[in-house]
């Protein structure tokens, strides 16, 4: 199996922390692709994923499955150990629902941020700019923020009581606000913070930076 990796990323260190959960990081092949030299627009890639992201998991069978999502589905279902998206159906609704909302509310918001109104991958690759969308992203991410503080004074994890991947989608987008747009998470956001320490002391998290763990 090959993943289809870009580090520091939050689509590409969910499913780096989904195969670290279930203890089987060490038995895919890893394959950087850097998207500031546009190596995902290559015609290569683009015939394995037309949506021309990252990350993307390449089954041994040849098949190629992009949509962090639907990945982190394939690995849950592969894989043994602490389950991902949840527990009947009940549970596995809200996951998804979380992970929505901490896709749309941080991971794309910052995201669009990031692409729009700031140097993003740099001029080659970000030929469609519009600085005020991006801008509009900034309080969007913050309001997101605040949103998953409020929502962690009541409840240990995003979706409830368990971990799941609305944790990890979550965490990696803090992760990627801080570290490339530096747009901060907010001190004052307690619950949010410690949390993050929480997940950050997971033995999947290990590859992130002590700095990225709250504060
Ligand atoms: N909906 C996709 C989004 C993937 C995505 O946007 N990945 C980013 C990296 S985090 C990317 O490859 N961006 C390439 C670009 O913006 O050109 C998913 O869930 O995997």
């Amino acid at each position: 199996m090959k993943f289809y990796d870009s580090l520091g990323l939050p689509n590409p260190d969910r499913v780096r922390i989904a195969l670290a959960e279930k203890g089987v990081l060490d038995q895919v092949e890893i394959i950087q692709v850097n998207l500031w030299e546009g190596e995902h627009r290559t015609a290569a890639f683009k015939a394995k994923n037309p949506s021309v992201t990252v990350p993307l998991l390449e089954l041994d069978d040849g098949t190629a499955l992009s949509e962090t999502t639907a990945i982190t589905e394939y690995i849950d279902h592969t894989f043994e150990g602490i389950p991902l998206t949840g527990r009947g159906a009940k549970e596995r609704a809200v996951v998804h629902m979380m992970q929505r909302r901490g896709e749309q509310k941080i991971v794309d918001a910052i995201g669009t941020y990031f692409h729009h109104a700031t140097l993003g991958f740099g001029p080659e690759i970000e030929l469609n700019q519009n600085k005020a969308w991006g801008d509009a992203h900034l309080q969007k991410t913050l309001d997101g923020m605040a949103y998953f503080d409020a929502v962690l004074r009541d409840q240990r994890h995003i979706a409830g009581a368990n971990y799941s991947m609305a944790d990890i989608t979550v965490f990696t987008g803090l992760n990627f606000s801080e570290t490339y747009p530096k747009v901060m998470v907010p001190q004052g956001l307690t619950a949010l913070n410690e949390w993050r320490a929480c997940i950050g002391a997971r033995a999947s998290c290990a590859f992130v930076p002590e700095t990225m763990k709250g504060r």
